[in-house]
């Protein structure tokens, strides 16, 4: 994948040259690839045809690019105003606030390209190429990652419960999560039902990935994380309603929740139970 992500996208000579230059800054950063390698394993375990791998792992790099523009965007000083980003320096600290706010927007618009081409050289059978890039769009838009973010920013304080915190993080950090997951479920054609375990599954992973961040921001060090810790100080989250033992508590039965979703796949499910395992052990 890391290998695949500059391939497709424009050269850095290429003009506008900056927006290129950020594009590639933002999109080949040292980062998980959680949500990329999520749409892989699920393609996997639903039995997609290795004819069919190299585009599966553009249609993953497609999720990477969505994922590289809302950490560009949520790093902006009007939205959480970060100055380090997997060890280096913000986007718009690098290449301007202008430059940045029009990579965001370039590597968004080349994923919804990316998905549809990939899409189109796919054999679908149960979903379209529309279906993929609809089911996209809407974990984006407003009632998505839009919709978390907008609520993350906008809430007072004292209105912030367990429940809306939820709402936020399940929009803001889950949504995409679920899209990566289905995304590879419907690349291999999988069932509805199948669908369904994938999107339950990713959306208590994207919850319990959600809080992990939370507490990597009071425990973790920036040489660990690649990022400020702290950056919450001001902020209401699930460690400061809940204490560090209760988020703690939360993560681990949101991640037993997850494990439970596989269970209708029976021994198939393993890779994403590892992929769990790995969110609960995280320390970056
Ligand atoms: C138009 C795509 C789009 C978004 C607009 C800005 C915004 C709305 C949403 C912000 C979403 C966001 C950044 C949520 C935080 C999720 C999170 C825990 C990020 C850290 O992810 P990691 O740890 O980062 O996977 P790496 O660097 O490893 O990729």
């Amino acid at each position: 994948m890391n290998r695949r992500l500059p391939e497709l996208l424009a050269g850095p000579g290429a003009r506008p040259e900056a927006v290129h230059q950020a594009m590639h800054y933002a999109l080949t950063g040292p980062g998980k690839r959680i949500r990329p390698v999520l749409t892989l394993v699920v393609a996997d375990l639903f039995g997609i045809r290795s004819a069919s791998s190299g585009v599966v792992l553009d249609l993953a790099c497609s999720v990477e690019m969505v994922h590289a523009c809302s950490l560009i965007l949520d790093d902006l000083p009007s939205m959480d105003d970060a100055h380090l980003r997997r060890g280096r320096p913000t986007v718009h600290l690098q290449f301007g606030e202008n430059v940045a706010l029009l990579a965001a927007l370039a590597l968004l618009n080349r994923a919804y390209a990316l998905v549809a081409e990939s899409a189109h050289r796919l054999s679908l059978g149960r979903y379209t190429a529309e279906d993929m890039v609809h089911h996209l769009a809407a974990a984006i838009g407003s009632d998505g990652l839009i919709g978390g973010q907008a609520l993350d920013l906008l809430s007072k304080a004292e209105d912030l419960d367990l429940e809306l915190l939820e709402y936020i993080h399940s929009h803001k950090t889950g949504a995409l999560f679920m899209a990566a997951g289905e995304l590879g479920a419907m690349a291999a054609d999988a069932k509805r039902k199948d669908l369904e375990v994938v999107a339950r599954f990713a959306k208590n992973l994207g919850l319990a990935f959600q809080i992990s961040d939370d507490l990597l921001d009071v425990l973790g060090t920036p040489e660990e994380t690649g990022k400020d810790v702290g950056q919450d100080a001001g902020k209401v989250t699930f460690v400061k309603l809940l204490g560090v033992a209760g988020a703690q508590a939360l993560e681990a039965e949101l991640l037993g929740f997850a494990e439970e979703s596989l269970a209708p796949l029976g021994r198939k499910g393993e890779p994403l139970r590892e992929l769990a395992r790995f969110v609960g052990k995280r320390s970056r």
